[in-house]
């Protein structure tokens, strides 16, 4: 990944195309919604795609010169269907969102109400939230997670949805460690006369391998973005039944978007492809076996778990019993220096705020991409709690980045 051309025109942006590279491969990437996608879905979006214009769907464009471009997103949408086995399904959204917006756009109209759970609690801004067109456009209302276990309240949903009446009911989530029971929400949309969208974003790859269940076939709509869990590069997907095809199609391109990003499109074929390979499901099984044990180093060293454990790729710390004086925001910062990288974020009953928030998220995707197993991570479990327990002391964090060194060079990332 010499980033050569760049170099040749700019090289301000060359060094910082490889100071990412380097950043990539000597940390440790924990953000739950990333990933290291292969080299070949890197190639496809960086291809001569990007310079294409092409308006409408494969066969029926608005623009000449489309052959390529058809023949690449046909594969995208035939290798998505042997995923996920959706009726229809259309690979064009620039990201989850606005795959999110897709539906929204094409099944209601502006005032219409959406039930969807609470941004603290695991949902997602384009849920609902008031600063995203979603909580600008819809009457929102939100649901919780349970306080006492941190696991969805399904009866308490669908009492809410009794009083709320809502239009559509959103489900899917990212800071939700635990499995859906897609089917209970779909009840409680359907006892209310409620589409049903689950927005699959962060676990795309994990229901794709089949180790999570799937919400295809059950709920109405189901949306994804396709670079977290399933490693297709940058952009988002929506499926549905033929039954909301057009409709779908129509709020993508022209509703809510231009040009499809072709190269990204590109991104997605590739890799779906990888995706239906069987060593993808050995990957999926790993993400999940690494953020248990993960969890379990962290519950050994004293910390609190959101709902105990995790049944996917995430681990959620809630900080204020073991560490009351550290915010998210404190561990967050203090882990990248010592060359763990994850995020702040808030946890159920947030005592503090989104900016500084009580707990810090921590996923396996990226990890076990590059190779770690259950043993490395309940090493970077000790890691991060040695870190935490003494965020300023600098002697601890250059130990631990040499110890995350370690992991690095021990897991090459990119030749
Ligand atoms: N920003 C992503 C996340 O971190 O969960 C979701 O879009």
């Amino acid at each position: 990944m010499d980033h050569e051309h760049v170099r040749d025109v700019d090289p301000a942006v060359a060094d910082a195309l490889e100071g990412e590279v380097d950043r990539q491969r000597n940390s440790l990437q924990m953000i739950a919604s990333e990933n290291h996608v292969s080299e070949a879905v890197i190639d496809a979006q960086g291809s001569a795609l990007t310079n294409k214009y092409a308006e409408g769907y494969p066969g029926s464009r608005y623009y000449g010169g489309c052959e390529y471009a058809d023949e690449i997103e046909q594969l995208a949408i035939d290798r998505a269907q042997d995923l996920f086995g959706a009726e229809h399904i259309n690979v064009q959204p620039h990201s989850g969102t606005q795959a999110n917006q897709a539906v929204y756009f094409a099944m209601l109209e502006p005032g219409d109400k959406i039930l969807s759970l609470d941004l603290t609690h695991g949902g997602h801004l384009s849920h609902g939230h008031p600063a995203n067109f979603v909580g600008q456009f819809y009457e929102v209302e939100q649901y919780e997670v349970d306080p006492d276990t941190g696991y969805l309240d399904y009866e308490g949903l669908a009492e809410q949805a009794e009083a709320f009446e809502p239009d559509i009911i959103v489900s899917g989530y990212s800071a939700y460690p635990r499995e859906v029971e897609w089917e209970r929400i779909q009840e409680a949309a359907d006892s209310v006369g409620a589409l049903h969208l689950a927005d699959i974003a962060h676990i795309t790859g994990l229901v794709a391998a089949g180790v999570h269940d799937s919400p295809v076939g059950t709920a109405d709509f189901v949306t994804g973005s396709t670079h977290k869990t399933i490693r297709a590069g940058r952009g988002g997907i929506v499926m549905c039944g033929e039954e909301y095809a057009d409709d779908i199609d129509s709020a993508v391109f022209p509703g809510g978007q231009g040009g499809p990003l072709m190269h990204n499109v590109a991104g997605k074929a590739v890799g779906f492809k990888e995706a239906l390979e069987p060593d993808f499901l050995e990957y999926a099984e790993q993400t999940i076996a690494n953020a248990k044990a993960l969890g379990e180093s962290l519950v050994d060293n004293g910390f609190s778990l959101v709902s105990d454990g995790t049944d996917n790729h995430l681990v959620l710390v809630d900080l204020r019993e073991s560490h009351p004086e550290t915010s998210g925001g404190d561990a967050e910062e203090a882990l990248e220096d010592a060359g763990i990288v994850l995020n702040g974020n808030t946890v159920p009953g947030e005592t503090r705020s989104a900016f500084d928030p009580s707990g810090i998220r921590a996923g396996t995707p990226a990890l076990t991409t590059r190779g770690f197993d259950e043993d490395d991570c309940r090493k970077v479990g000790d890691l991060i709690a040695r870190v935490i327990d003494a965020p300023e002391d600098e002697s601890v964090i250059d130990e631990v980045r040499e110890e995350v060194q370690s992991l690095c060079d021990a897991n090459p990332l990119y030749g």
